[in-house]
């Protein structure tokens, strides 16, 4: 298929204007350019969003969930489309393109159940006559700066939450991926105009740069901030947000650890790393980047990694086949190779990690996933760099696995392969890993949408997607309502005259 022939089954163009390129990993080819949107122009875009919100916020929540509905059948005709476009412009493999949408579809249906369970609590009050309620209104426009790793599910994680909880979204995408947000737009539009009555300008697209991202997230008419990205980009978000009091949800780096124990199952963890190392070319913020392996497994691990590393199918993520595609561009390769210079003056030994398939794709990045056996957990197993390179260190103990594990400034995910019960609970105890997400046989990557996503430190705290995570966005009002005749006051205070 046609680069083109994919944009036209969203109505998208090769060019909106003058502004950002949209360049393809796969072969560095410019897809289109898209005008950037105007930084004069935020006050604008907030005031609509503002118009939009005092429509949305008094209509009932369970309408509010039939249009995440009609956008989830949407979702679910374009799935396809899409999963290639996400493919073409974030050098995915189209299986992942196609499971990112999944986690759109699936997001949209958690979230017109949500809309019929945003409950609050009623609690006793001390006083006779009175009733303690508690209740979740909607909170405002929320602002998502999202990325180009997963440049479109981010976005439904918190639009599908938002939308339902009453929220207008603006979306502020990577500019290295500026047309599959615009696709998303489309598909948004096709889900509004089957709706009906929804207001105008529940969900509207921010094409730009730094600039305009500054002037949003310091906007005071934004209550609610939800960042996916590095840690130096969420660390001024979150200033510039608290400076106004405002909120945010901050989904950042991480450096995901598995533990593998003396008692793993070797096959299943082998495929494990496989998956979460080397998946999305190491571009997951839940990628797996650094390998705990006993003493008495490493003998017997390594080579059979290696041998897999060996055959992973690197190419043209849109070919059948393919495990893995390009880096997304130049800088995330010099970024890997400074990283793989570094592990080797600290001590590692490194194979793998170099360029490839440069005869057919000149302008692209493609590179030969990277394992690195380090002595220890030095200054770079620290760091994330978002490429496929793999830390490896020994250890004897599980007290010395747990904390090596948590030894790095970032909390996102974690993991152990161990089929000793006393083992996987302590790693799962108060005791064990400090991440937002712990799993027990199950590589660190891929969660599911039901459960809260983010972690802890430099990961930022927030959490998206399932569980409870909804009541990010909105704000929560204490209400007493006295039914009696007489005015007792809270704590027996007397003050009568
Ligand atoms: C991200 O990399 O920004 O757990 C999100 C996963 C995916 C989400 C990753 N469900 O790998």
């Amino acid at each position: 298929m046609q680069h083109s022939d994919i944009l036209s089954r969203f109505g998208l163009t090769s060019s909106t204007g003058a502004g950002l390129t949209a360049r393809s990993p796969v072969d560095g080819s410019t897809l289109a350019t898209v005008a950037e949107t105007d930084a004069a122009l935020v006050p604008d875009i907030v005031a609509n969003a503002a118009r939009a919100f005092e429509a949305w916020r008094s209509v009932p929540a369970p309408r509010r969930g039939e249009l995440v509905r009609l956008l989830g059948e949407e979702l679910r005709a374009a799935k396809e489309d899409l999963g290639r476009l996400v493919s073409l412009e974030a050098g995915k493999i189209y299986q992942e393109g196609l499971g990112e949408v999944q986690e759109m579809i699936d997001i949209c249906d958690f979230a017109v159940g949500l809309s019929r369970q945003l409950y609050g609590l009623t609690i006793a009050s001390e006083r006779p006559g009175h009733a303690m309620r508690e209740t979740w209104h909607p909170m405002g426009p929320c602002l998502v700066i999202s990325a180009f790793n997963f440049p479109v599910a981010v976005w439904s994680w918190n639009a599908a939450l938002a939308l339902v909880c009453g929220d207008p979204v603006i979306w502020k995408p990577s500019e290295k991926t500026p047309l599959t947000a615009a696709a998303c737009q489309v598909i948004f539009e096709r889900a509004a105009a089957r709706f009906g009555d929804a207001p105008a300008n529940l969900s509207q697209v921010v094409q730009g740069s730094r600039a305009v991202g500054e002037a949003l997230v310091a906007h005071p008419g934004l209550p609610l901030v939800s960042a996916t990205g590095s840690t130096r980009m969420g660390r001024e978000v979150a200033k510039s947000v608290a400076d106004r009091f405002g909120r945010t949800i901050l989904e950042l780096g991480g450096n995901n650890a598995m533990i593998v124990a003396p008692s793993a199952d070797l096959d299943m963890a082998l495929r494990a790393i496989l998956f979460s190392a080397v998946g999305t070319c190491g571009q997951r913020c839940t990628t797996l980047r650094r390998l705990i392996v006993h003493k008495d497994v490493a003998g017997k691990l390594l080579p059979r990694l290696k041998s897999a590393y060996a055959s992973v199918a690197i190419g043209n993520p849109l070919d059948d086949g393919i495990l893995m595609g390009p880096l997304v561009d130049a800088d995330a390769f010099k970024a890997m190779q400074s990283a793989l210079e570094k592990a080797k003056a600290e001590g590692g030994s490194v194979t793998g990690g170099a360029r490839t398939l440069t005869d057919r794709f000149a302008d692209a990045f493609y590179v030969t996933p990277a394992i690195v056996e380090m002595p220890g957990q030095t200054e770079v197993v620290r760091h994330e760099t978002f490429a496929p390179i793999l830390y490896v260190m020994t250890y004897e103990t599980l007290d010395e696995a747990i904390a090596l594990q948590n030894a790095v400034p970032q909390g996102l995910s974690s993991c152990i392969f161990s089929t000793d019960l006393r083992e996987t609970e302590r790693f799962l105890s108060a005791s064990g890993s400090d991440c937002g997400i712990a799993n027990v046989n199950i590589g660190p990557s891929g969660a599911e949408i039901g459960g809260a996503f983010g972690g802890e430190k430099d990961t930022g705290g927030g959490r998206e997607s399932g569980s409870d995570a909804w009541k990010a966005y909105m704000r929560r009002q204490t209400a007493t309502v006295n039914y009696s005749s007489a005015l007792p006051l809270a704590q027996g205070i007397k003050f009568d005259v």
